[in-house]
């Protein structure tokens, strides 16, 4: 008796679930159609850059970079690590470059770079 009743109300349970699920998940989807604005605040754009420094042995490059909006930063010069240190092999001093920005490890990291 007391396993059916168990059951029964895992059964409930269950249904409850999947009719809850696909209408929250399309309230989600309309609010992405909705918000582009908000999103792009948060998706990394490249960013226009000017190359001062490139270290390959430590995997830093020095940027003058322009403002960085999915990073809440302003226009400066600053080294950053880069997410993957072949990406410096192409590059030299004084290049302009369009470089984007992610936080890797807590720490601003150029994700992708190119010229
Ligand atoms: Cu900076």
């Amino acid at each position: 008796m007391k396993t059916s009743i168990n059951a029964t109300l895992g059964t409930i349970a269950l249904a409850l679930t999947i009719g809850i699920v696909p209408p929250v998940f399309a309230a989600n989807m309309e609010g992405m159609d909705m918000k582009p604005a908000a999103d792009a605040t948060k998706t990394p754009q490249p960013v226009p850059a000017e190359v001062r420094k490139i270290d390959v042995t430590t995997g830093k490059i020095t940027l003058k970079h322009g403002p960085i909006a999915n990073l809440g930063m302003s226009g400066m010069t600053m080294a950053f690590p880069v997410k993957d240190p072949t990406m410096l092999k192409t590059l030299k001093e004084g290049d302009k470059v369009s470089a984007t920005f992610d936080t890797v490890d807590g720490k601003a990291t150029v994700i992708d770079l190119r010229k």
